[in-house]
């Protein structure tokens, strides 16, 4: 038996939720190891609270294409002092693993949600864990590990074909006996996919939306962003230059009726769902 008690899902009213990043990686490609020890993780966590995340996303498994895994020790070390320190505070925190290991652990550190970028693919205990607990989960759509998801970028029709795949996950998870209304379904912008794969996804979250669950939305500094107003061939714009690209992708998913977006920059989306928020109240 778990001692651990689930949370609901939580929903901010007539605006996606806003989840903050904090990447406790020495390699991630968005923030690039910026709060790697502790002490800098928990301090950013606190100042992305400040800011307006209603919850904080703690990973310490970087997913960036190629990149190589931390053993279990080290993903725990990296994630358990912080998941503690913010749950401690009072701020809703979900653990950003593939590890059942690793998500039990941050469950009873404090953690709510687990989100799971590999849908519950790269861990079979991984379902019957979240069966167990009855806490929120995110299920993100998944092709395979970092070192070469990119190879698997091959779509017939992308959009046709991710919300089939995450349609097969979701009957998996659930007959897995994962809570409907506690599952959260992610298209996983950037995993085994390329730039016009994540444009068209953009375009048509209503049919993520279709699948009958919440849609979290995780475009934040992703490497289609850094390419607006580059040149073909040229590099793309660092990560901290694609926030107001980011916050122009979380109206949009305001505006698709999503339930979250995963952000790095809190601010800049806050503000972006506020403009949507303060257009709706005059339509
Ligand atoms: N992207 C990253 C990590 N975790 N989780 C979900 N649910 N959706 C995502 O799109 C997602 C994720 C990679 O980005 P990061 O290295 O900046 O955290």
């Amino acid at each position: 038996m778990s001692t651990i008690v689930p949370i609901p899902l939580p929903y901010a009213v007539g605006r996606p939720v806003v989840m903050g990043v904090v990447n406790v990686t020495p390699d991630s490609f968005s923030d690039g190891g910026e709060s790697f020890e502790p002490y800098a993780a928990i301090a950013h966590g606190r100042e992305i609270v400040a800011q307006g995340a209603d919850l904080v996303d703690v990973g310490g498994e970087s997913t960036r294409p190629g990149a190589e895994r931390p053993s279990v020790e080290e993903e725990l070390r990296r994630v358990l002092p912080v998941i503690a320190a913010l749950a401690a505070d009072g701020t809703v925190v979900s653990v950003d693993t593939m590890r059942a290991v690793v998500a039990r652990q941050a469950l009873e550190a404090g953690a709510s949600i687990v989100n799971d970028v590999s849908g519950g693919l790269a861990d079979p205990d991984m379902v019957p864990l979240v069966a167990e607990v009855g806490c929120p989960y995110v299920a993100m759509h998944w092709r395979g590990h970092s070192t070469d998801m990119q190879s698997r970028a091959v779509y017939d029709d992308v959009v046709a074909d991710v919300c089939r795949e995450l349609a097969e996950r979701r009957d998996v998870l659930l007959a897995g006996g994962i809570r409907p209304g506690s599952l959260v379904l992610d298209p996983g912008l950037g995993f085994a996919k390329g730039p016009a794969h994540n444009w068209s996804l953009i375009a048509h979250l209503e049919a993520v939306r279709a699948l009958g669950h919440p849609v979290l939305l995780g475009a934040s500094r992703k490497t289609f962003l850094g390419r607006i107003g580059v040149l073909d061939g040229a590099p793309p714009r660092p990560p901290a230059d694609r926030d107001a690209a980011t916050a122009a992708t979380s109206v949009l998913a305001a505006l698709a009726g999503v339930w979250g977006v995963r952000v790095h920059d809190v601010p800049s989306t806050v503000d972006a769902l506020a403009v949507v928020a303060s257009t709706a109240a005059h339509q």
